[in-house]
């Protein structure tokens, strides 16, 4: 026989560790998809380099690859695990300490990736975490049926009985074998699990066509340089999430039609690539939810892709005494709101995009409806599946039936968002500033009282429309000491915010919003 080599072999330590990666990708395939509701740790860390990427590398991609973009993005992150397990695999050849220090330091990155996940729960990790242990393991039984093999003799020092003795028998070949096969069945369970239960690989395999009509650039003057207040536009991550699900309903996109009917000449139905091959338009509105307290953060303020609502009524025919329009969604959930609502020009919207993206699955993944200037519970429906017409007397939806408001009007709301409460300022100029809302009215003033001063008129950024959020600032020079500001707005039509006092219980909270800071 041949003299065994010093080491063993770099081609099978090499393919040691590719397998390693195999199986930790695969086993976590196999745990997202048992978990209903985990994204894979390849699909979290794509999403991740797709958040991060800039605009001109994204449009680069689609140039290159078309819509095959996610194809490609995911084939070279498959690459580079590969190319990182076979650089594991030697390494741990000589010392394993530093191969299993490898995979855990690419299970934290998929541990990471999984929590930045928009409504990811604390656990989100799971997949990357049992991925990597698995991993690990696999690694330690490849290297050590190499080393075996190397040198048979050691088999000879481990009892024939001994269960590692049999392993090392079967040698290299036969482990490495059963390593790919047990690989591929875990990772092809996963997908298909995922498949069935989760509506995450049906979102990723989405192209959102461009909209039909450019939406105008938004202006910079829409922005304060302030910090602390909120972005114009509020990412999808840290967008407000309110529904009455504890886990967030799957709708796959291949599964999804839509209905529209009740009141109507003629029933339509729209699969999701119906509703892409509509004239999808883009719009930016601000949502808010009723539930939201004076000063809270239940608002948000996106980019929503979608088609009008009143043409595709239109098309099923509206029967003039239909007065609602219900949204129905697949977690049951329903909402209504006034047919009167279409008739005027505010874009009313079935929206399957959201800041570029296809709307986020607790957002309402296939689609949802977005009405500016009324709260969520009237209008947005999340994972919608019919918009039936009909009249207020015949049906109350899942709100009013508890006692809150048919009429869903957004009120005028100015919020301090810095300083915080209770915030220590070092003396000189403190600048406070906010954003105020009154969708469909507009923001035409925000004043600005501290301690017992006048009420003065804050700087306004720039309108971008009457559907977004404004912000505002207003910079003050303060002494050492305990301070408290308010805010107010005044909407388009000229009306003052309403000092008075409420709850959101039945139909919104109102009142002025303010905030005592300390200045040092
Ligand atoms: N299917 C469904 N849609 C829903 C809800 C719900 O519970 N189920 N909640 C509504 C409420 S009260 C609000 S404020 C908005 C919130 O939408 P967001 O989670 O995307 O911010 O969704 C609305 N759409
Ligand atoms: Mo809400």
């Amino acid at each position: 026989m041949a003299p065994a080599p010093d080491h063993p072999s770099l081609v099978r330590s090499g393919v040691a560790g590719l397998l390693a990666a195999g199986v930790a990708l695969a086993v976590g395939e196999l745990v997202a998809g048992i978990s209903g509701r985990l994204s894979a740790p390849v699909i979290s860390v794509g999403n991740r380099i797709v958040d991060a990427v800039p605009r001109q590398v994204k449009d680069l991609a689609i140039d290159w690859f078309g819509t095959n973009d996610k194809i490609a993005l995911l084939t070279g992150i498959y690459v580079l695990v590969g190319l990182f397990g076979i650089a594991v695999g030697v390494l741990a050849a000589r010392r394993f300490a530093i191969g299993a220090a490898g995979i855990a330091a690419f299970g934290v990155v998929g541990v990471w990736a999984a929590g930045q996940e928009v409504g990811a729960p604390w656990w989100a990790g799971l997949p990357s975490v049992l991925g990597a242990i698995v991993g690990i393991g696999a690694l330690a039984a490849l290297l050590s049926s190499i080393e075996h093999a190397d040198h048979p003799e050691a088999i000879d020092r481990l009892g024939a009985d001994d269960g590692a003795g049999l392993l090392a028998r079967r040698g290299f070949l036969q482990v490495a074998a059963g390593a790919a096969v047990v690989g591929a069945a875990a990772f092809a369970t996963g997908r298909w699990l995922q498949r069935r239960f989760s509506a995450a690989a049906s979102r990723s395999a989405v192209q959102l066509p461009a909209p039909a009509e450019e939406v105008p650039e938004l202006a910079d003057a829409v922005t304060l340089d302030v910090e602390g207040i909120s972005p114009f536009i509020t990412p999808n991550r840290d967008f407000y999430r309110i529904d009455t699900n504890l886990t967030v309903p799957q709708l796959a996109a291949e599964d999804w039609e839509l209905r529209i009917h009740g009141m109507v000449d003629e029933e339509i139905r729209l699969s999701y690539q119906d509703v892409l091959d509509l004239d999808l338009v883009e719009e930016r509105i601000t949502m808010t939810c009723v539930s939201n307290e004076v000063g809270g953060g239940l608002v948000g303020n996106a980019t929503w892709l979608g088609a009008r609502l009143r043409p595709l009524l239109e098309r099923a025919g509206i029967d003039p005494k239909a007065d609602q329009v219900v949204g129905r969604a697949f977690d049951g959930f329903t909402t209504g709101f006034p047919v009167s609502i279409l008739e005027d020009d505010r874009p009313a919207l079935l929206a399957v995009g959201m800041n570029g993206e296809p709307l986020p699955l607790v957002h309402g993944f296939p689609a949802r409806i977005v009405v500016p200037g009324l709260y969520g519970y009237v209008s947005a429906t999340k994972w919608l599946t019919e918009i039936e017409l009909t009249t207020f007397d015949r049906f109350d939806q899942y709100w009013v039936e508890r006692d809150w408001s048919a009429d869903g009007t957004i009120k005028t709301m100015a919020r301090i968002d810095t300083p915080g409460g209770l915030t220590h300022k070092p003396a000189g100029t403190i600048p406070i500033a906010g954003v105020a809302w009154a969708q469909t009215r507009g923001i035409e003033k925000v004043e600005v009282k501290v301690d017992d001063g006048e009420w003065t008129e804050a700087k306004l950024a720039e309108e971008d429309s009457s559907l977004t959020w404004r912000q505002w600032v207003h910079e003050v020079e303060l002494d050492a000491g305990r301070h408290q500001v308010v805010a107010r707005a005044t909407d388009g039509t000229g009306e003052v915010q309403t000092e008075e006092r409420a709850r959101p219980f039945p139909d919104g909270a109102s009142g002025w919003h303010s905030v005592t800071f300390l200045v040092d």
